[in-house]
This record gives C-alpha cells, structure tokens and sequence, in this order.
C-alpha cells in the first residue's frame, strides 16, 4: 500500500514538465506590470488524450468565468493538468480490467471492496478524484443564484435551521480539514443531509452516500490567489456555488 507521501511523490513526477512550464508563465506574470486588458488564459496543450474509458468532461464555462471568486489560472490548472490526471491514471488503474472499465467512476469508487487490491488504492485516489472534480464543476456557476431552492431549501432549514447556519457550518467544516481534504452536505441512505470531510480524495460515494455538495480545500483548488487564506477562499467559493444545479440534484437523489 503506498503512503500518502508516495502517492503525492507520484503525481509531482507525473505533472513534471507541463508544471514547470506553468509555473515560469505565472511566475513571469506576476513580475510583470499587468495591463488592463490582459487577455485570459488560454489552456496550456492538453495532457495525450486518454487511452482507457473514463474521460475528463468539459469546464461549462470560460475559465475566467468565475472571476473574481476563482481565478482563471486556479481553474485552468485545477482542470486541465490535475482533474486530467486523475483521469489518465485512472484509466492506467483500470487497463485490461473489463469488470472494472464498465463501470461509471461513482459505482467504482463506491464499491471499492469489488476493485482488486492490486488497483484498489489507485481507484480510490484517482477514481475519486476524476468522480469529486466532475461534481465540483458542475456546482460552481457564473452567476448563479446564490441560495438553495425548492426541497432542499426546506431540508436545510429544517436540519441547520437556515441556509446561513448551513453556510456557517460548512464553511467551519472545509477550515477544519487537516492538509488536503474535501468537505461535503451529503445525502445519507435514509435521505437525511449530513456534513462530512473526507482526507486526499476520499468521497461520501465511498461510504454509501450521495454527494450534494463538496469544497476541495487541496491547496491546488486556491494557493495562487489566495495563499494560507483558506477562509477567504471558502467565503469566495460559497458565491458562486450553483444552487439551481444542488437543488435539482438533490430532488434527483431524493426519488433515486
Ligand atoms: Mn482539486
């Protein structure tokens, strides 16, 4: 079983050369007197496509949409090299395994006893990350409404008493988690709404639940706007959190 330091040894030898190049661009950008009009980045070429049968899905917006909340450098990296390399090697963990290629990543994750010890811990890092940034786009939107509607908004006030408290308690939440992590509202078996935190990139999918709404508090996900200011960054992320997008979700969830 590798340990988590190897495991991050691994993915800093893997980003190599594409990282190296991103960091001279932002190091020289940063020297540099910015002019106004700078023009938003443009995705640096894209990782070989992968060879296997999980694929990394399209940003929906522009990645300069979630200005001034999310830079567009964070989301270009965040997507295009880290999410892209969950991907590749995921496909890698699952290559020549038919049984396993079959399935979606959230059934993957979400059973991992089934995944051959061999992989195990590959599909648990990289499956859960390809599963948890594929969510993470999706509830994020450039102008969203900024507060949940319909069922969930009653849920929420009945199980925390008001979206503030929610906000309140989420935002305490993602602050807690110890190195990199996730924090979620989750949804459990018995459909009840829950707060958890996961360590790297384990997910509430793995322990039986359904995923509502997950930060990533990787420093990857807001170190070059936001440095050690985990909580401005939390507060910045809670503004453009897609509440359209959660609520319908959670209606899905609740008939599933
Ligand atoms: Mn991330």
């Amino acid at each position: 079983m590798l340990t988590r330091r190897q495991v991050l040894a691994g993915s800093v030898l893997a980003a190599g050369a594409a990282s190296t190049l991103v960091s001279a661009r932002f190091a020289s950008g940063q020297a540099a007197a910015v002019p106004a009009a700078t023009p938003a980045p443009t995705a640096a070429p894209a990782p070989a496509p992968a060879a296997g049968p999980f694929t990394l899905p399209k940003l929906p917006y522009a990645f300069d949409a979630l200005e001034p909340h999310i830079d567009a450098q964070t989301m270009m990296i965040h997507h295009d090299k880290h999410h892209a390399t969950y991907v590749n090697k995921l496909n890698d963990a699952v290559a020549g395994k038919p049984e396993l290629a079959g399935k979606s990543v959230e059934q993957l994750v979400g059973d991992l006893a089934a995944v051959p010890e061999a992989v195990r811990n590959a599909v648990r890092n990289h499956g859960g990350g390809h599963a948890n940034h594929s969510l993470f786009w999706q509830i994020m939107a450039p102008g969203a409404p900024s507060r949940p509607s319909g069922e969930l908004a009653k849920a929420i006030d009945k199980t925390f008493g008001s979206y503030d408290k929610l906000a309140e308690q989420m935002t305490a939440s993602a602050a807690s988690v110890f190195g990199s992590g996730w924090a979620w509202l989750s949804l459990a078996k018995d459909k009840t709404l829950g707060l958890e935190t996961t360590p790297n990139q384990d997910n509430p999918w793995m322990a039986g639940k359904t995923p509502l709404l997950g930060i990533d508090v990787w420093e990857h996900a807001y170190y070059l706007k936001y440095q050690n200011r985990r909580p401005d960054y939390i507060a910045a992320w809670l503004k453009v959190v897609n509440w359209d997008f959660v609520s319908a979700e959670y209606k899905k969830a609740l008939g599933a």
